[in-house]
């Protein structure tokens, strides 16, 4: 068994991904250990709710709660209160389910009562008994933007769920991004932090988001030699989602050396699947160590044996 690191470990998150990794790193570690930065880029509000995707992927799948054929939302989900909303002309592309909308009234709620996001999600998060520490990079206003040939520029959720990220992106920003500050705890986390993980998520739209905070991207670059990311690039391809399509549309390399060229500044290794091991010597030759191994946790023996490695990987 690879020897653990003791101390504090960060975590820096997307959605479904790093979710995923992150049922493995609580079951390897005391989940107390683990402090999860999350993207807020995908946020969205809809029916005056405030929705937070990422957010609620990494409690409802940590909680073993999640849809696993959707990788979002409840399991167990119904749509009626959708139903309505589509019977009278609303907004109906982007389904909220009937249990995933008691998330969406309490944020929204607790928000209105003045509490930060990050205080909302820490009290959404008790409420699933989850042991890990699980905060927004900012509770400040930040969406991604994606700009599109026959639209212009669109919100995330606009691409990604309307467009079914089935159209080609000139240029991504970060909304609200320069006015932000990291929330509570973010710039500590990532200071005390034995490990730093950055989990395969989109580096474009889900990790980029969170380095544009100011101070995040200069605090993990500080940290570089004790930072290890997971490549979301398999074999040149995204497992989901639009991360490899992305990286072309912007010039760059949809490979695992496209994704250690991404994070050069900022990580000392890159983890890499079995399949890339012929790219090994690519990413060398950027100053990063290459890790090999299994990255498709395909089942919970996979997730765990990442999350070691990851952790003993700096
Ligand atoms: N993804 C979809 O493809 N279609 C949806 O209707 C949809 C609804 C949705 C509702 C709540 C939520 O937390 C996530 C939802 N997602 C949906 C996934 C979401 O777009 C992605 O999880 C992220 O924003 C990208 O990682």
């Amino acid at each position: 068994m690879t020897d653990l690191p003791d101390g504090p470990i960060a975590v820096l998150c997307g959605g479904v991904g790093a979710a995923k990794l992150l049922t493995g790193l609580q079951r390897v570690v005391a989940p107390e250990r683990i402090t999860a930065i999350a993207n807020v880029g995908d946020d969205l509000e809809l029916h005056g709710l405030h929705v937070s995707p990422d957010l609620d992927t990494i409690t409802y799948t940590t909680a073993g709660a999640v849809s696993r054929e959707r990788g979002w939302g409840l399991d167990g989900e119904s749509w009626q209160a959708m139903e309505m909303v589509g019977r009278y002309g609303g907004v109906d592309w982007f389904s909220l389910g009937d249990r995933d909308l008691g998330t969406h009234l309490y944020r929204t709620h607790r928000l209105a009562e003045g509490a930060s996001l990050g205080e909302a999600t820490a009290e959404i998060v008790a409420g699933w008994d989850l042991g890990f520490h699980l905060l927004p990079v900012t509770d400040d206003r930040l969406r991604t933007m994606v700009t599109t040939a026959d639209e212009g520029e669109i919100t995330f959720q606009e691409y990604f769920v309307r467009r079914q990220h089935d159209v080609a992106v000139s240029a991504v920003r970060f909304d609200g991004a320069e006015d932000a500050t990291p929330a509570p705890g973010v710039l500590d986390a990532i200071a005390d932090a034995t490990v730093i993980v950055i989990a395969p998520s989109n580096p474009v739209v889900s990790i980029d988001p969170v380095l544009a905070v100011p101070g995040v991207r200069d605090a993990i670059a500080a940290r570089r030699n004790d930072v290890v990311a997971v490549s979301p690039i398999v074999g040149g391809e995204a497992l989901k989602g639009p991360a490899d399509r992305l990286l072309t549309e912007l010039g760059r390399e949809s490979s695992v050396v496209g994704v250690a060229d991404w994070y050069r500044d900022i990580t000392g290794v890159l983890v890499i699947d079995n399949v890339d091991a012929h790219h090994a010597p690519g990413i060398e030759a950027l100053g990063i160590r290459p890790v090999v191994t299994n990255t498709i946790m395909s089942e919970p023996t996979i997730t765990d044996a990442l999350a070691r490695t990851c952790l003993a990987a700096r």
